[in-house]
């Protein structure tokens, strides 16, 4: 039975989780551990707590029981720095820390904005690992672990950089997929430190013996797609190509997948990214802020209720105020209705007067967003759309659903909820040889998971004049 059993560690920027998949009959997943992660300040830096995060990590796979392999994934762009002797050097930074200020500028100055695309293919944030290379000390660094790399090595000793993520960094090759070493070495970047690539489904090892001694049992750990957003993509239930996707958590994450990159000059315009997705597949999409802007609100809104505030936003006028949810100052943690309520009288509004009139603002500004990259993904790639699967934590929100199919003029299929979990154990599952291809992996999910299906209103008018006041 342990040979049909996953652990899939999934580190989100909100919480992080250890999660079970058996799949003897079908696709049954439970959580073995939840717990919170988010941003440390410590003075004028943010950090991640990685050791507690590696301490919970520990505790769920205890938890979980024997399974025949375990795959790490989270967000993308963070790293550890490792001596020569494999110590960390000081704590990984956050990436909503304003280290790269101007970074992004320099580098486009001194490479070229257009040779820099032609190389990496990558969408400009500010928070791009080679920005924060470049706002780093690296002289006793030896490697350079991706934050799922590290716990993989953490785990088991091994160190490797695996694809799907590596392609996050602005160091990867987009047409050949290896590290861009003249761009590395351009940049005045140590390659040494990168190390070797891996994809997901290949083995990174077995489990330390200390580590096995802590949580009881032992198994091999296997790369996965280990970026969230490429496990969720992964799991996305479509049953053909014709689909777009919006990976929706603390980030929306919108676009299609791709056999190939797009690496026009209005994609660059468009600041659309091609990361690496499983099977030599291309992430063709760009980062909406996404559910971020919602939880920093309730942050703000101490005691306030999800469900009520949503119920309530549902009741709310629309479009009063909507806001260009990828503006940077909504980047930062920090105080957002106060923010929200800058933008909208920056762009001639009047602000919310409630916190449902906030949340109404985020969610049509956010179905905003998810149709305007969806639309650009479209013209950009060429590629036909003829329904937007959204998966993540967001799917259960009914209202940004609803929202995303009116703004889009296209039925949007919700669900599931745990997208990325799905991907992480389906490679490793196919990796065991009970699945075959990410087809395959697909009709799985579409065939074992709960799906809500939102048909258009059909008046996209108003969407029309309410987008036409950001853009
Ligand atoms: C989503 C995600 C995005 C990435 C952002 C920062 O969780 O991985 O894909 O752009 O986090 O790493």
């Amino acid at each position: 039975r342990t040979s049909r059993r996953f652990a899939a560690v999934d580190l989100g920027a909100s919480s992080g989780r250890v999660m079970l998949a058996d799949l003897s009959d079908g696709l049954a997943l439970t959580e073995a551990h939840r717990f919170p992660n988010g941003p440390v300040r410590v003075a004028d830096r943010l950090y991640w707590d990685v050791l507690g995060l590696y301490r919970e990590i520990l505790a769920g796979l205890r938890a979980a029981g024997p399974v025949s392999s375990i795959g790490v994934d989270s967000w993308a762009v963070d790293y550890a720095l490792l001596d020569a002797s494999g110590n960390m050097l000081g704590n990984p930074v956050h990436y909503r820390d304003d280290r790269t200020r101007g970074v992004p500028e320099q580098v486009a100055r001194a490479v070229g904005a257009e040779a820099l695309y032609d190389a990496n293919g990558l969408q400009v944030l500010p928070f791009n690992t080679l920005y924060q290379l470049l706002a780093d000390r690296l002289d006793d660094a030896a490697t350079m672990l991706l934050i799922p790399d590290l716990i993989g090595y953490w785990l088991t000793g091994e160190t490797g950089a695996e694809v799907t993520n590596a392609s996050t960094t602005g160091l990867l090759d987009v047409r050949t997929r290896s590290w861009a070493l003249p761009l590395v070495k351009q940049l005045g970047l140590p390659p040494g430190i990168l190390p070797p690539l891996r994809d997901p489904g290949d083995a990174v090892g077995g489990l330390r013996r200390d580590v096995a001694a802590e949580i009881g049992w032992s198994a091999p750990v296997r790369a996965v797609g280990s970026h969230d957003t490429a496990s969720a993509v992964a799991a996305v239930p479509a049953a053909g190509p014709a689909f777009a996707y919006v990976s929706c958590g603390t980030w929306s994450l919108a676009g299609v997948e791709l056999p190939g990159p797009v690496l026009t000059p209005e994609s660059r315009a468009a600041n659309f990214t091609n990361e690496a997705g499983i099977d030599g597949t291309v992430r063709y999409l760009r980062n909406v802020m996404g559910l971020w802007l919602l939880q920093e609100c309730l942050r703000a809104w101490p005691g306030a209720d999800l469900g009520e505030l949503l119920a309530a936003a549902a009741q709310e006028p629309a479009f009063a105020a909507v806001v260009n949810p990828d503006e940077p100052v909504f980047l930062p943690p920090g105080d957002m209705p106060a923010r929200i309520a800058a933008e909208c009288r920056r762009t001639g509004q009047r602000p919310p007067s409630s916190p449902a009139g906030y949340v109404r603002c985020v969610l049509e500004s956010l179905a905003i967003g998810h149709r305007t990259a969806v639309r650009q993904a479209m013209e950009l790639s060429g590629r036909d759309v003829e329904v937007v699967h959204l998966v993540g934590g967001g799917s259960r929100n009914e209202l940004l659903c609803r929202f995303t199919a009116d703004a889009c003029g296209l039925p949007v299929v919700a669900g599931p909820a745990e997208a990325t979990t799905f991907g992480n154990v389906l490679v490793q599952a196919r990796a065991a040889g009970l699945v075959s291809d990410l087809g395959e992996m697909r009709a799985l999910v579409a065939g074992t998971q709960p799906l809500r299906r939102y048909e258009p209103s059909g008046d996209l008018r108003a969407w029309d004049e309410a987008a036409a006041r950001l853009f």
